[in-house]
């Protein structure tokens, strides 16, 4: 399974950005905010500082024999150590938004409503939070970004205990309200639960590792533990809303990742339909309930009968009160693939309704040119597309919370070659003139765009070899050097919204 990491480094990055079309620099609202993306297990390091408790990536990082690359995020990119240096860092490029996540297990180092909390976590937050207000930096705060605490895992099995999974994170998301909430004014519950749901629980490519190989039942894992993040994710919004909102009038809401889907054979009506289905199973399945309030969309009932949850009474009625208080959709987006219906009946496991994924189409076109990791191509158009879908549907001001990619054979690349980054120049600009056409063309509510990364740093089950920063890290000595990338977002954020960024236009979260 890691062979689809492979870098490319066979292919030179002159000839492939002849094959990326040309950027446009089209024109964003003055009060477009951009910023950059982190996850606490991604790039803290600090493992076991200042009373932290284990999460499920330390101990998945570090089974034998190893399930992943071998390598873990004991160090990472060592920011948990190096925390004033990279407020400087996101200063210097101009950022109005850092995105974070926040480390569960360093907070409640056990994890439950009753185990005892470590000031020591609470402290380095706040001083993440402070450091970065006063250079006139926004903290975007993710509370879930993949980093159970380990303990709620042995103790319960985690998200596969729906009503014990609800009360802690209700508990622990509490806990951030009052102690950051004064001065975080945009919250994300979850990152990608449909990520969490599928690679812990079905493919077992990411923690916990659960799948069937691994004598796990992921034919009901899955749909279980996406049951478990809506309604942890509800509880956290009634929270907010009620006993926060009034006094701290931030924002929540959750991340939702997805690739757009074309059909593979654009006359046929399967395909068409498959591609619509393929949405519904990937947004739809949170998006649905969270956004409006409502049940699961019926193509998955239909596919997968009693092994979907049932939302009870009081659920519906919490989906219900919580789903305008959910105020922004946040959307990860990288890549795009084809979408071919199946003319067999779903396999027990599928998850995807039904569908094929593939990256070329019936005519023999490949989606787009392909990036440095093998699952992601350049596919801006689709990005447009998407937009559009996820605004038709849910009605919420869009926050790009991540998009990037890894140049093609960066890895392997000495210091002067990879800072010069120009394949993620070329892709962020298509990317962000997706944005502008959305906006401007189609009236689409985009209000900002964060960078997948800030810098390089472990990419889960892929390790260290795959590099998504705007700012490289060497991971021998932690030495931190600009990619050509950063220059660029700043350039292309300043000349692109109407009027240049002042203390007073930043201030654009509904
Ligand atoms: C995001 O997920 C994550 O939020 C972020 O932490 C991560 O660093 C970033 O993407 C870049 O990967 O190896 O073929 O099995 C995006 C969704 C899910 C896309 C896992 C890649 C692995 C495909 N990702 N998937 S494969």
């Amino acid at each position: 399974m890691f062979e689809s990491n492979e870098i490319r480094a066979d292919i030179s990055t002159k000839s492939v950005l002849d094959t990326l079309d040309t950027v446009r620099e089209l024109p964003l609202p003055p009060n477009f905010l951009w910023g950059a993306a982190t996850a606490a297990y991604q790039v803290e390091g600090g493992a076991q500082q200042d009373g932290k408790g284990p999460s499920i990536w330390d101990e998945f990082s570090h089974r034998e024999p190893s399930v992943t690359s071998g390598e873990d995020g004991d160090i990472a990119c060592d920011h948990y150590n190096r925390l004033a240096e990279d407020i400087a860092l996101l200063s210097s490029y101009g950022v109005d938004v850092y995105r974070f996540s926040i480390c569960w297990s360093r907070l409640i180092p056990l994890g439950g409503r009753n185990d005892p909390i470590n000031e020591k976590g609470i402290a380095f937050y706040n001083t993440l939070i402070d450091g970065l207000i006063a250079h006139g930096i926004k903290p975007a705060v993710t509370l879930y970004h993949w980093d159970l605490p380990l303990e709620l895992h042995t103790r319960y099995g985690g998200m596969l205990n729906s009503a014990d999974f609800q009360a802690d994170f209700e508990h622990y998301a509490r806990l951030c309200f009052s102690r950051f909430g004064d001065r975080v004014k945009q919250w994300i519950t979850f990152n990608e639960p449909y990520i969490v749901a599928l690679f812990g629980y079905h493919s077992g490519i990411l923690a916990p590792g659960h799948s069937t190989k691994t004598g796990h039942d992921s034919t009901t894992e899955p749909w279980r533990v996406g049951h478990s993040l809506i309604l942890a994710h509800a509880a956290a919004v009634q929270t907010y809303a009620t006993d926060f909102l009034p006094s701290q009038k931030g924002n929540i809401s959750i991340v939702l990742n997805s690739d757009f889907y074309e059909p593979y054979d654009a006359t046929s009506e399967a395909d068409k339909a498959a591609a619509r289905r393929r949405l519904e199973f990937y947004v739809g399945w949170f998006g649905d309930p969270i956004y409006l309030g409502g049940d699961y969309p019926e193509s998955m009932r239909q596919q997968l009968g009693s092994r979907l949850p049932q939302f009870t009474e009081a659920e519906q009625g919490l989906l219900k009160k919580t789903a305008p208080h959910n105020t922004f959709y946040g959307m990860n987006h990288y890549t795009s693939q084809y979408a071919r219906a199946r003319t067999t009946p779903p396999h027990e496991e599928d998850h995807t309704g039904n569908v094929e994924e593939l990256t070329t189409n019936s005519k023999g076109v490949e989606i787009g040119p392909l990036s440095g990791v093998s699952w992601l191509r350049v596919t801006h158009k689709q990005f447009r597309k998407l937009l559009n879908w996820a605004w038709d549907r849910y009605q919420r001001p869009i926050y790009i919370t991540e998009n990037g990619c890894p140049c093609p054979g960066e890895n392997s690349m000495a210091l002067g070659q990879a800072v010069d980054d120009q394949f993620r120049v070329r892709y962020f600009g298509l990317y962000i003139d997706a944005i502008s056409q959305a906006i401007n063309e189609d009236g689409v509510e985009v209000a900002g765009y964060y960078a997948w990364s800030l810098m390089d740093n472990f990419e889960w089950a892929a390790g260290y070899s795959i590099r998504f920063g705007i700012t490289h890290v060497d991971f021998a000595t932690g030495t931190r050097t600009p990619k050509k990338s950063a220059a660029y977002l700043e350039e292309t954020f300043g000349k692109r919204r109407a009027i240049p960024r002042n203390g007073n236009i930043a201030n654009g979260i509904p």
